[in-house]
């Protein structure tokens, strides 16, 4: 364990013992369920970068039998490990994490209705998944259409983690009324933040899957129009990247510097960070479209403008997260412009895993800057590029802070002990040496047009062997080797942690790891500074928010609607 600089902040004392281990235990539903879910859609993935690497096995008899085609499986890697890996977790964490920041109590009730509802959801849209029923990409764009219970499926899971949104905020309000006068606690403002910020997200892909997709997939509508339903999607599509990401950033503001003997930056400029996000995620979608018509060059140049201003707040985290890493290495005599990192706690799986993440996601966040330029965006758009970007940002600075966080977070709710450091180690590091060999070779693939969404390998060498692409078609078959070896480490250290005993009290034995703030945001409103004050009304923030998102998609969408053609649905046969 590092050596501890700086006292530890205590969360508030529980002191009902049961209700404590409900808690814990509903967190531990979630979390469980999230990497049971990423276990299934992690073990296709090498599938897939051997498809990019230019070996198809999805001939073989095994694999055909168990995921029907390349689509049926990339559909199932697509779904089960960006949406429901990551809502469950999520779900998980940031019920959890407020909760105890306030000291509140809540209704475990309430909350295990809203595990098994989430559950449910999931179970539905699993079938036809499995079936062949719904290969539609995680993305299910129509006119290809899927069973219905596809879609209800998906509504009532991503409906769920709305209960989620209205019980934690509730707790806030609670505690705002009972604290009157007080400074909302780092931890709980930032994901309060983060779920006002998906409950504005949201309500494209609810309204698109309720208001459109149902009815036409039960037949009760005629057709749907695809351009629309793209709009939605994308409406929440791409601010569903925050909701991923900054889960991982409050890991990183509150807990990481701590992981490393250090301290939080400033907790006024962590909160404007967060702000940023409430208000900006979610109007900048239609960089996911420039290709698309019916769409002016007005809107289109309107939200490439508002995504480069959203990557300034993840500019900000990187300068005071890096900050913080660089004064806890300084007090534990780190030296030099650089040589500070090597006292850096690199064989802390926990704590490497978390920075690890981080740097995968410097080469992820300028990547993004080049997607959403427009100018560039025809170089790249629908090319393996996409993936390249996406396994850097969510398969890498999500997935595995996730992975990070889940090696002390599971000790704390559980009192189980983590089996081997060494092996949690190697498969961390693992994970991000083939995530950017993955990202390299399929972002140098991307440069020579060759095309994602692609069973590449079966096309037949005439389509691509003109490319220079011998090079990064084997970095892509490579990475696919180290990623599997790296998971099964992975899942063999977690599984043999979750099926050993308890042998520890979580409470005293691995507390939440919170980190003291060099700059603190005071305790009362009344006398701390000017941008606490302005960031602590997040219910007026969030009406904002809610504004700017209708003016930025209001007219675009207002067109559509004016000009709405409907398509009949398309299945696979
Ligand atoms: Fe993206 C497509 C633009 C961030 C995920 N993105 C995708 C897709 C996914 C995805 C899944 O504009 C594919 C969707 C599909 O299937 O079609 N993305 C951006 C931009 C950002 C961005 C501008 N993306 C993310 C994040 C994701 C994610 C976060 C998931 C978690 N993305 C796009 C665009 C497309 C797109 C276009 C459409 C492309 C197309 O044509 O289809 C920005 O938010 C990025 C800002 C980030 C930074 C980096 C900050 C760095 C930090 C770490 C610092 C490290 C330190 C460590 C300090 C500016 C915070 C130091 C350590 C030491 C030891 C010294
Ligand atoms: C797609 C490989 C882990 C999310 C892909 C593709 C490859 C791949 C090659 C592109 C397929 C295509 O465009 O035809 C891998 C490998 C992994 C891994 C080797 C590690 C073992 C992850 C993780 C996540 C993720 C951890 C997210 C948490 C996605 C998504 C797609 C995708 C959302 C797009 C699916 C679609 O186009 O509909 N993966 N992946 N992957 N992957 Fe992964
Ligand atoms: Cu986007």
């Amino acid at each position: 364990a590092t050596p501890l600089i700086y006292p530890i902040r205590e969360v508030p004392a529980v002191s009902d013992a049961a209700y404590l281990a409900s808690l814990k235990k509903v967190t531990q539903y979630y979390i469980v369920t999230a990497f049971l879910a990423l276990f299934i859609g992690v073990l296709i993935g090498p599938l897939q970068a051997l498809n990019y690497g230019g070996v198809n096995v999805y001939d073989i008899p095994i694999v055909k039998a168990l995921l029907g085609s390349y689509y049926q499986g990339l559909s199932l890697h697509g779904v089960l490990n960006a949406l429901v890996f990551t809502q469950f977790f999520i779900s998980g964490w940031m019920l959890y994490l407020p909760v105890r920041d306030l000291g509140m109590r809540i209704n475990m009730r309430f909350a295990w209705f809203t595990y098994a509802l989430m559950t449910l959801g999931l179970l539905m849209a699993a079938v036809p998944l499995l079936t062949g029923g719904a290969t539609l990409l995680y993305t299910f764009y129509p006119p290809m259409q899927g069973d219905a219970l596809f879609y209800i499926g998906a509504a009532i899971m991503v409906g769920s983690s709305l209960l989620v949104v209205g019980q934690v905020v509730n707790t806030w309000l609670r505690w705002k009324r009972e604290n009157p006068g007080r400074v909302t606690p780092l931890v709980a403002f930032m994901s309060v933040a983060t779920w006002m910020m998906w409950a504005v997200a949201s309500l494209g892909i609810v309204v698109e899957v309720v208001a459109l997709l149902i009815p036409w997939s039960l037949g009760l509508v005629g057709g749907v129009d695809p351009l629309i339903s793209k709009t939605l999607f994308w409406w929440t599509g791409h601010a569903i990247v925050y909701f991923w990401v900054l889960p991982a950033y409050i890991s990183w503001y509150a807990f990481l510097p701590r992981h490393a003997g250090g301290r939080t930056v400033s907790e006024p400029l962590t909160r404007l960070v967060f702000v940023v996000f409430l208000l900006n995620s979610v109007p900048v979608g239609i960089h996911h479209q420039y290709a698309d018509p019916n769409i002016s060059n007005l809107w289109k140049n309107i939200h490439m403008f508002l995504t480069f201003l959203i990557a300034v707040p993840s500019l900000l985290t990187a300068f005071s997260v890096g900050a913080s890493l660089e004064d806890a290495a300084r007090a534990r005599g780190g030296r030099g412009l650089f040589g500070w990192t090597l006292k850096l706690p690199w064989g802390n799986a926990i704590f490497s895993a978390q920075v690890l993440a981080m740097i995968s996601f410097i080469a992820g966040g300028a990547g993004g800057i080049v997607n959403a330029s427009s100018t560039f965006s025809g170089v790249v758009h629908n090319t393996a590029w996409i993936p390249g970007h996406f396994h850097i940002t969510v398969g890498t600075a999500t997935t595995l802070t996730f992975m990070g966080i889940a090696l002390w977070l599971i000790p704390h709710l559980t009192g189980k002990r983590l089996p081997s450091m060494r092996l949690a180690s190697w498969s961390v590091w693992t994970w991000f040496i083939g995530m950017m060999v993955f990202a390299l070779g399929m972002h140098w693939q991307g440069l020579y047009g060759v095309p994602r969404r692609s069973q590449v390998s079966a096309a037949g060498v005439e389509a691509f062997n003109n490319l220079p692409i011998a090079l990064p078609t084997l970095l892509t078959a490579i990475s696919g080797v180290i990623l599997l070896v790296s998971a099964i480490l992975y899942f063999y250290v977690l599984f043999r942690m979750l099926l050993s005993g308890r042998v520890d009290n979580g409470e005293t034995a691995t507390p939440i790891p919170y980190s003291e703030a060099i700059s603190p945001a005071g305790e009362n409103l009344a006398t701390a500074g000017k941008l606490v004050r302005a960031t602590e009304p997040l219910m007026a923030l969030w009406l904002v928010a809610l504004v700017l998102v209708l003016l930025m998609y209001g007219p675009v969408l207002a067109r559509m609607f004016a000009n709405m053609q409907l398509v009949p649905g398309w299945r696979l046969y």
